[in-house]
């Protein structure tokens, strides 16, 4: 159970954000505010206790704490991003997790090693954590030595096709997992219950699983049945103008 999400308010220039899919246009920021204050109380309808970090305006991204820090009930790593605009941005949370672990708990990845929290999935003690344009193997390979000094295991994943790990492969507990492309049919994947999420919703498999209910984006209902159907009461919620930024769901909070 999750006790505790951190989330960053989006600032004016996250317009600005990195983006691989410009064709869908700029994000509309009064917009993506409204969306965001929904997110927090479909957060805090599961039954967390919501830390709002204050606009951070030097990193355009910064809405996206999840992708600097990887907490979990032992330690606290912070990250060191792979994207340009994004290197320095993990020192701006340091405070806040210094709030919540002591300070020989809190363990850094460090240069040249690159990791990004979108490419850690937590699956009870093990940490799958995908080697990917923003995470090289430097920064798993101190990942999994952090985790081994806490009694936990990590291991690498290889992909291609996404962003993050976790943009294509979501846990939801209890051995159920949603999978979209080159996901469905990874060899590190095949021993759980594999929901299918298609490829024309392959943008829901970033959903969360929060206290036993799954937050999914809106306008997946393929998706959002499966879901269902799998036994979850799931909390829909519109996160259109962060998707023109690659960023979805889990992006946007650090829950632990
Ligand atoms: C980026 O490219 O870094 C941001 N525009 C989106 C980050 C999404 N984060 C995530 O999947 N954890």
């Amino acid at each position: 159970m999750f006790k505790n999400v951190i989330v960053r308010k989006p600032s004016k220039n996250m317009v600005d954000g990195i983006t691989s899919a410009p064709e869908l246009g700029k994000p509309d920021f009064e917009l993506a505010l409204k969306q965001h204050e929904n997110y927090i109380n479909a957060l805090k309808s599961c039954g967390v206790k919501v830390t709002k970090l204050d606009v951070n305006d030097r990193y355009p991204d910064s809405c996206f704490v999840e992708d600097v820090a990887v907490l979990n009930r032992k330690c606290a790593i912070i990250t060191n991003p792979g994207a340009e605009s994004r290197k320095g941005e993990e020192k701006e949370i340091i405070d806040e997790i210094k709030k919540f672990y002591p300070e020989d708990k809190i363990e850094y990845i460090k240069a040249p090693g690159t990791l990004e929290g979108g490419d850690v999935m937590m699956v009870g003690d093990h940490f799958y954590v995908g080697l990917s344009d923003r995470t090289n193997q430097d920064g798993i390979d101190q990942f999994i030595k952090i985790l081994d000094k806490y009694k936990l295991t990590g291991s690498a994943v290889e992909m291609k096709e996404f962003l993050h790990l976790k943009t294509g492969v979501a846990y939801l507990e209890n051995n159920n997992l949603l999978v979209s492309g080159e996901f469905i049919e990874h060899p590190d994947f095949k021993d759980f219950n594999r929901i299918i999420i298609d490829d024309d919703e392959q943008y829901a498999s970033n959903s969360i699983w929060v206290n036993e209910k799954v937050i999914v984006p809106e306008g997946y209902e393929k998706a959002k049945k499966s879901i269902e159907d799998a036994g979850y009461e799931v909390i829909v919620v519109d996160t259109s103008e962060y998707r023109k930024l690659d960023g979805g769901l889990s992006c946007l909070s650090l829950r632990f």
